[in-house]
This record gives C-alpha cells, sequence and structure tokens, in this order.
C-alpha cells in the first residue's frame, strides 16, 4: 500500500504517526506528493487533489484522513480507536476538534499569504476567534485525554503541534502549560520525533 503525503500536512502527519505507532510502517509505503503540483498518482488515488490519500493493495483508493485511521486502525489488533460505545465517540470526537483546529489555522494561513491589500480581516479574526475558542476548551476537557494513548489524544497532539508550524507568534504553550506538557510527551515518542514538520 502506499500512503501520499506532504511534510507539513498535519492530516498526514496524524496517519503517519499512527502507521508507526501501531508498527505497520513495512505494509505501507510513504510516497511525498506536493497536492499544489497536481501530481497524476496523488489525483488518482484522491480526485480532490489532497493529501493524504492511501492507495491499497485491494479496493479502492481512500481519501480523508479520518478515514484513512480507521482503516489503518482495522489492520491489526492493536487499536487506537475504541470499536464501540460512548469511548469510540469520545476518541472520534477528539480528532473531529483536532480536524477542525488544522482547518481554521490552515484557512488562517492560507489568508494571511494573500497579498497584504487582499487579506480580509474578517476571516482571519473569525479564524483566530475559533482557535482561542478552541484551545479554552481543549484546555479545559484536557482530563479527557492528557494521559491517553489513542487517535484521540494523538489527533489533538497533531492539531497543537501545527499551530508551531504555522502560528507560531500566538505563544499557545505560555498560556496553557498543560496544553504544552501534553504536547511534550507526544513529542518525545518516535512517532512524533520521525514526522515533525521541517522549520
Ligand atoms: N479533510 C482532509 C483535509 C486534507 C487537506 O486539506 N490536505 C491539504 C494539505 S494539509 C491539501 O492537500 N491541500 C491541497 C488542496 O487543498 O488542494 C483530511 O482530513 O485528510
Amino acid at each position: 500500500m502506499k500512503l501520499y503525503i506532504s511534510n507539513t500536512s498535519p492530516y498526514a502527519r496524524k496517519c503517519r504517526a499512527l502507521i508507526i505507532e501501531k508498527g505497520l510502517e513495512n505494509r505501507i509505503e510513504i510516497e511525498e506528493a506536493a497536492p499544489l503540483e497536481n501530481p497524476d498518482a496523488l489525483q488518482a488515488s484522491n480526485p480532490l487533489g489532497k493529501v493524504p490519500a492511501l492507495e491499497r493493495d485491494r479496493g479502492p483508493a481512500l481519501m480523508d484522513s479520518p478515514l484513512i485511521c480507521e482503516y489503518i486502525d482495522s489492520l491489526n489488533d492493536e487499536n487506537w480507536i475504541p470499536s464501540s460505545g460512548e469511548s469510540r465517540i469520545l476518541v472520534l470526537r477528539q480528532q473531529a476538534i483536532a480536524d477542525g483546529l488544522m482547518d481554521i489555522t490552515i484557512g488562517r494561513r492560507i489568508e494571511m499569504m494573500r497579498d497584504e491589500k487582499l487579506q480580509w480581516d474578517f476571516w482571519k479574526e473569525r479564524w483566530e476567534a475559533a482557535i482561542e475558542r478552541t484551545l479554552v476548551q481543549l484546555n479545559e476537557e484536557r482530563g479527557q485525554f492528557e494521559r491517553s494513548v489513542d487517535l484521540g489524544a494523538l489527533s489533538v497532539a497533531v492539531s497543537l503541534g501545527y499551530l508551531d508550524l504555522r502560528y507560531a507568534e500566538l505563544d499557545w504553550r505560555g498560556r496553557f502549560p498543560e496544553l504544552g506538557a501534553f504536547y511534550g510527551r507526544w513529542s518525545e515518542r518516535e512517532s512524533f520525533k520521525r514526522t515533525e514538520p521541517p522549520a
């Protein structure tokens, strides 16, 4: 199988870290594909043109990191997503919050990359307010995930790491030291060291 990734994509980092954590590296090859260069192989696997995309040995390719993570989790018995019940819903909810945080961090970043005269304060302020609310909520709810080792906690950690890459001036660690300590514990894991985005 082949996972198309970019080194800066937090969604791809989530899948790559899960592959490493579950010891599946010998089954899934990683291939870099810069989505904005429109690589044929990526677009053949995912018509949306986004990374990550997973080309499987059998069956259609998969797109969208929650679906890809669900599939990766099904490949062996070491479960990172509970199979049923409220614990499953809570892990998927943490992943949804984390993915949403990545979405708005990317939205803000794209706005900031536009020519200053073309930037829309409305969106920048809206996204910054959403990032703020999300961090406050994650901090309040951290008891639900800070000691867990599952896809929910992994996703939250990846989303916090992505703020360092794209919104470093926020200094979220200074304001939320417990979330900083949570990220610190994940960043010591092999799966995070090996998927650290380039500076
Ligand atoms: N919901 C998707 C989001 C994937 C996504 O937006 N990936 C970005 C890279 S971080 C991308 O490929 N962007 C290229 C584009 O939007 O054309 C997921 O969870 O996999």
